[in-house]
């Protein structure tokens, strides 16, 4: 690890690694050992090794996966099912809730995407404000007082240099490795592996014998996150540790108040179909959405 001007050998690496993860939850206050955390496993390393590392430390967290039927050629979500289940086959005792977005709302991901005019020939706007919703659903129905994701530094640090190049400063004022409850009932959200290098996060899951999927989402293609994340991987190449200079100088400045003055009071109403919060008056996004979907679907299936 150039950046820390480390290397180790597997078994102190595999260590290494939880105390990390620890490190980034004390200092930011993510969640105790008393409280439930529920993490959001896609079945790939950084979220399974998320979930793996959280159990050897001792939090009490269950898993989410959230089915959204996209096959992409590849059997995208069939396999990243599969790799879930293996991973908790072989620790007996663990809890996961499956939620199948088809099962549940009427439509995979895809086709939701092809119904709406979210969509756009694009299906990760729908399935984005899909898996926030049934997040915010699960952690809250199972009373989890924190949702953590695996997003490690890579992905941090590629919205953080997105957020910075457009000048997103509202974006920029709520970035962090915590984001509080923003409603009542809702669960904070936490990113324990924000520090960690994506390829760190790959080692570990590769020397702790965690089976994940390789393949990305086959709708990732393209993303600027990607365009993004190669930018930053260059000044990585010639600087070791610039990612890592880079976010972390910016939670400095942002917790001296540099972002302050644009994190604006947005007053939330709640949505009279889910009850989640909405900045519009009536239903939320999420609803309006899934409604124009089924509407459409029963239309075709009635001709
Ligand atoms: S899963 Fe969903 Fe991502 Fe696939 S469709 Fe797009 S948003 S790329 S994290
Ligand atoms: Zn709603």
């Amino acid at each position: 690890m150039r950046q820390h001007k480390l290397a180790l050998c597997k078994s102190h690496f595999l260590d290494w690694i939880p105390e990390q993860a620890e490190r980034a939850i004390q200092k930011y206050r993510m969640f105790t050992r008393d409280e439930r955390v529920l993490v959001a496993v896609s079945g790939g390393k950084d979220s399974l090794a998320l979930w793996d590392v959280l159990l050897k430390l001792g939090y009490q967290a269950d898993g989410l996966y959230i089915g959204l039927g996209i096959d992409g050629g590849i059997g995208y979500s069939d396999a990243s099912h599969e790799k879930i289940r293996q991973f908790v086959a072989a620790r007996p005792g663990i809890s996961l809730e499956v939620v199948d977005v088809e099962q549940v709302y009427g439509a995979s991901i895809p086709v939701a995407a092809e119904n709406t005019q979210r969509g756009k020939g694009r299906p990760c706007s729908v399935c984005g404000l899909t898996k926030r919703h049934v997040m915010n659903r699960v952690a809250r129905d199972g009373g989890y007082a924190a949702l953590a994701t695996g997003h490690n530094l890579d992905d941090e640090a590629a919205v953080l240099f997105g957020n910075t190049f457009n000048w997103q400063v509202g974006y920029l004022a709520r970035q962090g490795p915590v984001l509080p409850a923003s409603h009542e009932g809702l669960a904070r959200k936490v990113k324990p592996f924000c520090r960690l290098y994506e390829r760190e996060t790959a080692a570990y899951a590769l020397l702790a014998g965690i089976d994940y999927i390789y393949d990305e989402c086959p709708y990732a293609v393209g993303a600027t996150s990607i365009y993004h994340k190669e930018v930053l991987a260059r000044l990585e190449e010639e600087r070791p540790g610039a990612k890592l200079q880079f976010y972390l100088g910016f939670l400095r400045a942002r917790e001296a108040g540099v972002f302050q003055t644009a994190q604006e009071e947005v007053a939330l109403l709640t949505c009279p179909t889910c009850g989640q919060p909405t900045t519009v008056e009536g239903q939320c996004a999420f609803c309006r959405m899934w409604d124009q979907v089924q509407a459409r679907i029963g239309m075709v299936a009635t001709l």
